[in-house]
């Protein structure tokens, strides 16, 4: 009479608490900054030259604005010069700014906008692409 010994092994799934505390709020701006900088003109110092302060260019290389994203303050006067072939709009979505370049013109506007980020676009080209964004600062 063989006593079984029932060896009862009890395993214990050892319940293990992993942590995915996977937080990771990673923010990736993309900059859609583009890489294709229109160098060309100004002096031809080879390089990039910087456009004057509160400028911005209209048709410089193609349907775009240059730069796309313009960092003004608040009150200052930008100017805005079509360097392009056709004519051009700079169009602040959602103000009253809105002018008109014939080709080779340039006006001025007053950034009478409250601190903020607004689109701004070229009316006769926005569905091409021709757009931007303006960021008016206090
Ligand atoms: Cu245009």
């Amino acid at each position: 009479m063989g006593a079984a010994l029932a060896a009862g092994l009890v395993v214990t799934a050892c319940a293990k608490s992993t942590p995915t505390s996977s937080g990771a709020s990673s923010s990736s701006p993309t900059d859609s900054g583009g890489g294709t900088r229109y160098g060309g003109g100004y002096g031809g110092g080879g390089g990039i030259t910087p456009l004057p302060a509160n400028t911005v260019q209209q048709g410089a290389g193609g349907l775009r604005f240059d730069p796309a994203k313009i960092t003004v303050k608040q009150g200052v006067t930008l100017t805005v010069t079509n360097v392009g072939t056709t004519d051009h709009t700079f169009t602040v979505v959602g103000t009253n700014i809105d002018i008109v370049n014939a080709k080779g013109a340039s006006q001025t506007v007053a950034i009478d906008l409250k601190p903020g980020t607004y689109p701004f676009i070229c009316r006769f080209h926005v569905n091409l692409g021709m757009k931007g964004t303006l960021v008016v600062t206090s």
